[in-house]
C-alpha cells in the first residue's frame, strides 16, 4: 500500500496532501493599497505594529498561530481549572515524558518563561554560554542572568547559499576553543537548538548531537535543548541522515533528546497550541530550583501560567504534532513556496528550512546598506504590495552590543516568511510568491528605512521607522 512517503516514487507525479480537512474557516480579506499605505505608516513600517485586521495573509510567525484540531478543541472542554494539581497537568507531564523522555516537567506561560527559569537556575555572573546561533529571547535571558552568549554554529550556517544539509550543527572545535579560553567551570551548559530559527530553520544532525554530548561529558558541561522546532529537526534527520529513514519522527525525537539534560519549549510552535510552554529537566536539583522560581514568575508548578484547558490542548497537540504525515506535509508546504521563489531566481536562504522561507535581503536589495535595514524594508514592501505580513530577521533583530552600544551586524540579513501550521493552503502560497515577485521586480527603485524609535530590549518588536525618500 502506498503512503505519503512512497506515492511520488511509485507513480512519478503523485502529489502529497495535508493529513486533515477543514471544518471551520476564518474569513480574511485584502484592504486597498491606500489603506495599506496608511496602516504601514501608522505602524512605523514595523510589521509587529500592524493591526491583524489590516493583514491579508499573516506570515509573521508560526508561533501560536496554528489551527487546533477537533480533538484539541474537545480537550479544551475538559479543563480542570483547580488551582493546584489539575488533572490536565498530569496529562501534559505524561505527554512530555512519553515523547521527549525527560523526567521533571515545569509548565510555563510560553517559551521565554522557560528560558527565564533555566537561565536563572544555571547561569552565574561571568559565565559563557555557547550556542548554535543566537535566538533573540534566549540570548537576552542568558545575558540578563549575567552570562555572555558565544556563537559556536558551523561557519556554513552564516552563508545563505551553502548547501550543507545540517547547517544547524555545532562546530565542536569552537566549543573546545571556548573551554580552553574561559575554562569548563565557567560554561554551565551548551545551548543547543533544533532547528535553528535565525539560521533559516536549519537542522542539527543526530551525529552532531551525539558527538557534542560525548565531548561535554568529558568536560562536565551540560547540554540543554531549545526543543521549540525539534519535530521538524527530526524530519530532516529522517530524510537526510543515514540509518534514520525507517525510524519514526517520535523515535528520532526521543533519541535526540536523550543526548541532552533537559529542554525548554515554546509549545506555540511544534506542539500546535496558541499559548503555552514548558521546561523539562532530568536533574532533580535543577528541577527544584526551577519549581522554586516558577511560583514567583509564572504560577503554581502545576499550571505555570496556563489554564487547565490550555494544558489539555497542549498534551493532545504534543501527540498530534509528532506524527510523521503531519510534519512531512508541513515542511513540504514550506518547500512548495521555496520552489516557486527559486524558479523566479528570488534570492532565498538554502536549503529551505522547516518553518519558513528566509529571503536574503542583502541579495534582494544589494543597493541598501545594512544600516538602512534591507530586510525591514522588504517586509514593509511586501505588506504594501499585497497585505502579506512577514518579519525582519537581520540587523534590527540582532540589536546592539551591550558593551559598545553599536548595532550588531549579522552576516544573515533575512526577511522571514513564516508558515503557520494547518492554516493556509497552496493557493495562499501562490499569492505570496507572486507578490514577492512583484516586489522583486521593483527592487531597483526601492529605498531603505531610517529608525526613529528604538526600545531598550528586543527592539524588533516595537521599533519604528520612516521611509528614506
Ligand atoms: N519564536 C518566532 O516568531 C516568537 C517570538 S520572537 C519573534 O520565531 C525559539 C527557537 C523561538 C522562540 C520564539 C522562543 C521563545 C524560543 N526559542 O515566543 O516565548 O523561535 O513562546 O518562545 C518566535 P515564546
Amino acid at each position: 500500500m502506498s503512503d505519503i512517503k512512497t506515492m511520488g516514487q511509485q507513480f512519478g507525479r503523485r502529489s502529497w496532501a495535508e493529513p486533515w480537512k477543514i471544518k471551520m474557516v476564518e474569513p480574511i480579506h485584502m484592504i486597498t493599497r491606500a489603506e495599506r499605505e496608511k496602516a504601514a505608516a501608522d505602524a512605523g513600517y514595523n510589521t509587529f505594529l500592524l493591526r491583524s485586521e489590516d493583514v491579508y495573509i499573516d506570515l509573521l510567525t508560526d508561533s501560536g498561530t496554528s489551527a487546533m484540531s477537533d480533538r484539541q478543541w474537545s480537550g479544551m472542554m475538559m479543563g480542570d481549572e483547580a488551582y493546584a494539581g489539575s488533572r490536565n497537568f498530569y496529562n501534559l507531564e505524561n505527554a512530555i515524558q512519553t515523547y521527549y523522555g525527560y523526567k521533571h516537567i515545569i509548565p510555563t506561560h510560553q517559551g521565554r518563561g522557560a528560558e527565564h527559569l533555566i537561565s536563572q537556575a544555571l547561569i552565574k555572573k561571568g559565565d559563557y554560554i555557547p550556542g548554535n546561533m543566537y535566538f533573540t529571547t534566549t540570548r537576552l535571558h542568558q545575558e540578563l542572568a549575567g552570562g555572555t552568549f558565544v556563537d559556536v554554529i558551523i561557519d556554513q550556517a552564516h552563508d545563505p547559499i551553502d548547501p550543507h544539509l545540517f547547517k544547524g550543527n555545532v562546530d565542536i572545535d569552537k566549543v573546545k576553543a571556548l573551554v580552553k579560553k574561559v575554562g569548563a567551570e565557567n560554561i554551565p551548559y551548551v545551548s543547543l537548538a533544533g532547528t535553528v530559527n535565525m539560521a533559516g530553520g536549519q537542522p542539527v544532525s543526530m551525529q552532531n548531537a551525539r558527538e557534542l554530548r560525548a565531548y561535554c561529558d568529558s568536560q562536565g558541561i551540560a547540554v540543554y535543548l531549545d526543543a521549540t522546532r525539534m519535530y521538524e529537526n527530526a524530519f530532516f534527520i529522517q530524510e537526510r541522515e543515514e540509518g534514520y529513514a525507517e525510524k519514526s519522527i517520535a523515535e528520532i525525537l526521543l533519541e535526540f533528546c536523550s543526548y541532552t539534560d533537559g529542554a525548554w519549549m515554546s509549545a506555540k510552535k511544534d506542539n500546535l497550541v496558541n499559548i503555552g510552554g514548558w521546561l523539562a529537566v532530568n536533574d532533580p536539583k535543577v528541577a527544584e530550583q526551577a519549581r522554586t522560581m516558577v511560583v514567583v514568575y509564572e504560577g503554581l508548578h502545576t499550571y505555570g501560567g496556563m489554564a487547565g484547558r490550555d494544558m489539555e490542548a497542549l498534551a493532545i497537540g504534543i501527540a498530534e504534532g509528532v506524527q510523521d504525515d503531519h510534519v512531512a506535509s508541513r515542511v513540504r508546504q514550506v518547500r512548495y513556496l521555496g520552489k516557486l521563489l527559486l524558479d523566479w531566481d528570488i534570492p532565498i536562504m538554502q536549503p529551505v528550512g522547516g518553518h519558513a522561507i528566509f529571503v536574503d535581503a542583502k541579495r534582494f536589495y544589494p543597493h541598501i546598506p545594512q544600516d538602512q535595514f534591507p530586510s525591514q524594508t522588504l517586509a514593509a514592501q511586501l505588506y504594501l504590495d499585497s497585505g502579506v505580513r512577514s518579519m525582519e530577521r537581520g540587523v534590527v533583530s540582532a540589536g546592539r552590543n551591550p558593551e559598545t552600544g553599536e548595532h550588531r551586524y549579522p552576516a544573515l540579513e533575512l526577511t522571514r516568511i513564516t508558515i503557520p501550521r494547518r492554516v493556509y493552503t497552496q493557493a495562499h502560497m501562490d499569492v505570496v510568491a507572486e507578490s514577492l515577485k512583484a516586489v522583486y521586480d521593483q527592487r531597483d527603485s526601492t529605498k531603505g528605512l531610517k529608525m526613529v524609535y528604538e526600545p531598550e530590549y528586543l527592539r524588533f518588536f516595537q521599533a519604528r521607522f520612516e521611509l528614506l525618500d
